[in-house]
């Protein structure tokens, strides 16, 4: 798998130090065990980065709290100057980081260079943002008073992020937090590390070019006990954690017992309607995209195909169809449509899931496997299956990480079908196929469906940056990217000013000394 050049895109990240298994500028607060990187891709190790110590913790927290000293104070479009050139060097390092995400994470080199792109995307929205912060203005109650809101920055924001997105996820949480004058204190996935010490070198270089503290942008590196830090520690007002629905409980919890503020991006268990209005080939593209593009590892691979029952046995015959097209392979060779899963611990995950369909009673029409011989070496690689089953099947309810997507199958009406999408506990992504406008507004409406993402003749996947991302129940609630997510790294305050000569109360209380 070294035919793509490694070793150049290592250099021109800055990893060829990690390879040897020592640590670089950027990796100033790890000096712990080393954490060993391996391809999904091919199995070879591609680098090794130092975990990082509780005292390495301790420091990259003090020296974030005292960059924030000074960078709160920056105007915020100065800030902005610094994630326009983040954005630059993203675009010139495009090719590299995506394939360095391809090869690390497994995701198909299209995929590696569209999250790339997703970074560049969300620094252009926050240089925008920049300079448009607002806040309120209000009328006061009482003569020659002004009252209006404002919005200041809020301090250290602590990233957690997931295997899946190793860099865009990080990208959107920045972008808006440095525009509102916020430090960051990132801990990557332990799957992922070096894209992790990739990104920090870029944005390190920004920094340093601009004469900007380094503690902007720490990097920590290790597994969930040193998440738990950041979870636990006050002086981080906002934790901002994206993964399984368990990791999101725990640090909830943890962040509300010190009233924090929590930003959770967990699982979904993403369903696309099929009504007899819909377009079917349309359908197969979205659908098919949905379950199998990043090996069904993203929070919005689509899971569910709920199918109308008249139109249930072409649809069905359709998805097998394309299905018997699908190739799986080395993600970095563009004629591939499927990369290896990230783990042979999400191989073991996937394996149990298609057992468990079969033994609640589902029935398997495209059969699941483990790849093995040339090119599969890794042990990644696996079928992308297909069962018929229903919604009530435990395994259904339960978001599994990997390419295998359930047919379900509603008579009636629309309303059959959303009870059906929204009959489990996440609430990330949705979508309804359809051509009929009362379908689709009904989908849409108060009484359709109950998730974060509602969409019509679209897949559940491939969300663009302007909007606001996140979902409902087990989802987690937060919001994140487009829109209006920003506010939620601010402090936001109300401010009342009296340019009188008096001094009324409001509510008209009298107080006469
Ligand atoms: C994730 O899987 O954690 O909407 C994020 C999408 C991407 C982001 C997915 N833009 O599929």
């Amino acid at each position: 798998a070294q035919h793509f050049g490694i070793e150049n895109v290592l250099k021109s990240l800055g990893l060829l130090a990690e390879n040897e298994g020592t640590s670089t500028g950027s990796q100033n607060f790890s000096s712990g065990e080393l954490i060993h990187s391996y391809s999904p891709v091919d199995g070879k190790l591609i680098g090794s980065v130092r975990a990082s110590t509780a005292a390495d913790y301790e420091k990259a927290v003090s020296t974030a709290a005292e960059a924030f000293k000074t960078f709160r104070l920056m105007p915020a479009p100065q800030r902005g100057e610094l994630v326009r050139q983040f954005g630059e060097k993203l675009r010139q390092k495009k090719d590299d980081l995506g394939k360095l995400v391809s090869y690390e994470m497994g995701k198909s080199l299209q995929e590696g260079l569209g999250e790339v792109q997703e970074m560049i995307d969300i620094c252009d929205f926050a240089v925008g943002l920049s300079r448009q912060l607002h806040g309120l203005t209000m009328h006061s109650e009482r003569p020659a008073h002004r009252m209006y809101e404002q919005y200041h920055p809020l301090g250290i924001v602590g990233i957690i992020s997931a295997f899946n997105f190793p860099v865009a996820v990080w990208s959107w949480n920045t972008a808006l937090a440095w525009v509102c004058g916020d430090v960051c204190v990132w801990k990557p996935s332990e799957k992922t590390p070096l894209c992790g010490v990739a990104c920090q070198n870029i944005i390190a270089e920004v920094l340093a070019e601009n004469n900007m503290p380094e503690g902007i942008s720490c990097l920590i590196s290790g597994d969930y006990t040193i998440g738990e830090l950041l979870s636990k520690d006050k002086r981080v007002p906002l934790v901002s954690a994206t993964g399984s629905t368990r990791m999101g409980k725990i640090v909830a919890a943890t962040v509300a017992e010190r009233l924090g503020r929590s930003l959770l991006e967990l699982g979904g268990n993403n369903a696309i309607i099929v009504t007899p209005n819909a377009d079917i080939k349309m359908t197969v593209i979205g659908a098919v995209f949905g379950a199998v593009g990043t090996a069904g590892q993203r929070c919005t691979s689509t899971r569910r195909l709920i199918i109308h029952e008249s139109i249930y046995e072409q649809v069905k015959d359709a998805i097998v169809a394309a299905y018997a097209q699908l190739r799986i392979g080395n993600p970095l060779d563009q004629n591939n449509h499927v990369g290896p899963l990230i783990d042979t611990d999400a191989v073991k995950t996937y394996q149990h899931a298609l057992e468990a369909v079969v033994a609640q009673g589902g029935k398997i029409i495209v059969p699941g496997g483990v790849l093995t011989g040339a090119g599969y070496e890794s042990g990644c690689y696996v079928k992308p299956a297909i069962a018929e089953a229903d919604n009530s099947f435990e395994i259904v309810q339960h978001e599994t990480f990997a390419p295998i997507l359930y047919l379900l199958k509603y008579s009636g009406s629309v309303e059959d079908a959303i009870e059906i999408q929204n009959g489990v506990a996440q609430g990330l992504s949705s979508a309804i196929m359809t051509t009929h406008l009362r379908e689709a507004e009904q989908f849409l409406s108060a009484a359709g469906s109950d998730c974060g993402i509602a969409n019509v003749n679209i897949g559940t996947s491939g969300a663009e940056i302007g909007g606001a991302f996140g979902g409902e129940k087990e989802t987690g609630g937060g919001r994140e990217s487009g829109s209006d997510a920003w506010k939620v790294y601010m402090r936001r305050q109300t401010n009342t000013i009296n340019y009188s000569t008096s001094l009324p109360l409001a509510q008209g209380i009298k107080f006469d000394l």
